[in-house]
């Protein structure tokens, strides 16, 4: 929704029980139409803020379309609470954040951006290059950018082997606070643990919790997170957001849909 400046970053970096739950939305793998009903249903099941973005390779075009679709479909549903005297307007107020593979997937209909350096990356260009390329369109847009540090941990999938990571195994655990402690001393507000998308096993809470020894940073762990068994230990070890977004696109209908992401996001908070 259009929230105003700043406020993307205070929202997440809130103090909460438990952790919030984010819903990522790929546009590679879903019309925007789909992408928009899928959002609902999660916003309705308690997740709190809609990702869009995670494949390498979507242009920006259909991110946009999807950003809009997400975001007409908010607007429809807060107007519909506001004309209902037991609606609840800000249950709509749900803010979209472009989650980018690269610069070239960014969206003005966004409210804010993920804006991230993949600190275990052998690469310039997913350090700082991407970055470099993306801000001005950032600046024009008036997107937020959400300062972070991204680090994939193993398995990592795709993303790092797109990325070239050096994958974060279960036993650097000093390493991952080494990396927790780089990131607050950039300046990064957000620090996200991924372990792929679709990732066999997810982020070793060992990990978790050696990087959330650092005070001062929001923690976000995602990937391969399907069952709330899973949630729940990721959360205990100190996730402060939960990403899930493969639960969501292989669901085979919206009620199996709610069930899933029911039962996920009340282990957030348990
Ligand atoms: C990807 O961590 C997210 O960046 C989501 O992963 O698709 O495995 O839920 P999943």
């Amino acid at each position: 929704m259009n929230v105003g400046e700043g406020s993307v970053l205070s929202k997440v970096c809130r103090q909460r029980n438990g952790a919030g739950h984010i819903t990522l939305i790929d546009p590679a793998k879903q019309t925007p139409e789909v992408a928009a009903q899928r959002s609902m249903v999660a916003v309705e099941c308690g997740s709190s803020m809609i990702f869009v973005g995670g494949s390498t390779d979507t242009p920006d075009t259909v991110v946009h379309a999807t950003c809009v679709a997400i975001q007409e479909a908010l607007e429809l549903r807060m107007f519909a609470a506001s004309q209902d005297p037991e609606g609840d307007e800000t249950l709509w107020d749900v803010p979209v954040v472009l989650f980018p593979g690269g610069a070239h997937a960014l969206s003005p209909a966004a409210d804010a951006i993920t804006f991230m350096m993949l600190m275990n990356s052998t690469k310039r260009e997913f350090l700082v290059g991407e970055q470099v390329r993306g801000a001005p369109y950032l600046e024009r847009f008036e997107v937020e950018a959400l300062p972070t540090g991204y680090v994939v941990c193993a398995p990592g999938g795709r993303v790092g082997e797109v990325g070239g990571a050096e994958l974060l195994q279960p036993s650097d655990t000093e390493l991952a606070r080494s990396y927790a402690l780089c990131a607050k001393m950039f300046g990064f507000s957000l620090l996200y643990l991924e372990a792929g998308s679709g990732a066999s096993t997810p982020v070793h809470t060992d990990l978790i919790r050696a990087a959330a020894d650092v005070e001062g940073l929001t923690l976000l762990v995602g990937g391969g997170l399907r069952t709330p068994e899973a949630v729940r230990s990721a959360v205990e070890a100190g996730a402060r957001w939960v990403v899930t977004g493969t639960v969501t696109e292989d669901a085979g209908s919206i009620e199996e849909l709610r069930g899933r992401l029911t039962s996920l996001i009340s282990a957030c908070t348990e």
